[in-house]
């Protein structure tokens, strides 16, 4: 074997983020798909996340046509300090320049390759990395339209009114020892996840809980993070309306104070 092994960052994302879970609170994630978003416009993002106190930007997209993933990242980290994490839509898009890894398992999905097999071809680069590495149970949940995602993994999502089946998914995931469960309606989703399904899936596991896809206003925000949301993540919304930044992030901390921060 002469593959570069770098040590992996301490975990203090992930303590961080089961504190959230450990409080009851909520973080505000912005999402930036390098495909949608130009070096200059990130530098623009970058500026509204520190005026707001966005809490972490996710970055990564499903097809990455544009390489610009670490110019992105350096333009938002020059004006940001906000911890960046990779949600990458393959093993290509890891780079050590961001501070942690959602390290994605489809658990809605029964595609081997997006469980195992294309973590065994990222293994090096992950490895070589010294990426904080986030084990993710990543489940899509249906939001009314097709998804990149679901196409490309072949897989369906888990049906929107059957929280029933994402409790039971998320249990799967906890009990093989992932870190943080993911729940996805989808990028741009007609319909976000619900708060039936947050609140179930929520009140029920012991790791901290991302919902995203298809959340659009501040409301929806503030009803995510009171369901029990750890991390809402937004990224559409914000690429057509920068300044629903400050909203979002208002409706959240509105959220965390209602519950004693
Ligand atoms: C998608 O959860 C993210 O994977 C964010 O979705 O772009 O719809 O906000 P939106």
């Amino acid at each position: 074997m002469h593959f570069k092994v770098c040590p992996l960052k301490k975990q203090h994302l992930y303590q961080q983020f089961s504190h959230l879970k450990a409080t009851n609170k909520t973080a505000f994630v912005v999402l930036a798909d390098p495909d949608k978003i130009t070096v200059h416009g990130m530098t623009e993002l970058a500026e509204l996340c520190r005026q707001h106190g966005v809490d972490y930007l996710f970055i990564g997209g499903s097809l990455l046509m544009v390489h610009q993933m670490e110019a992105c990242i350096r333009a938002f980290r020059a004006a940001c300090n906000a911890p960046i994490l990779l949600f990458p839509g393959s093993p290509s898009q890891v780079t050590p320049l961001a501070d942690g890894l959602l390290y994605l398992s489809l658990i809605s999905s029964r595609n081997a390759d997006l469980l195992i097999g294309q973590h065994v071809i990222s293994a090096p680069a992950v490895k070589a990395s010294g990426l904080e590495v986030i084990s993710t149970g990543y489940m899509l949940i249906d939001g009314g339209i097709s998804t990149t995602v679901s196409y490309i993994s072949h897989s369906l999502p888990i049906p929107a009114h059957k929280p029933e089946i994402a409790v039971c998914t998320a249990w799967a995931a906890e009990l093989q020892g992932k870190h943080i469960i993911y729940m996805d309606a989808g990028s741009g989703a007609a319909q976000p996840v619900s708060l039936p399904m947050i609140k179930a899936v929520s009140q029920n596991i012991n790791i901290p809980l991302i919902v995203g896809g298809g959340i659009h206003t501040p409301e929806k925000m503030y009803e995510n993070a009171m369901a029990g949301a750890n991390l809402i993540v937004a990224g559409n919304a914000i690429e057509k309306d920068s300044s629903l930044i400050k909203e979002m992030a208002l409706a959240v901390k509105q959220a965390n104070d209602e519950r004693g921060a």
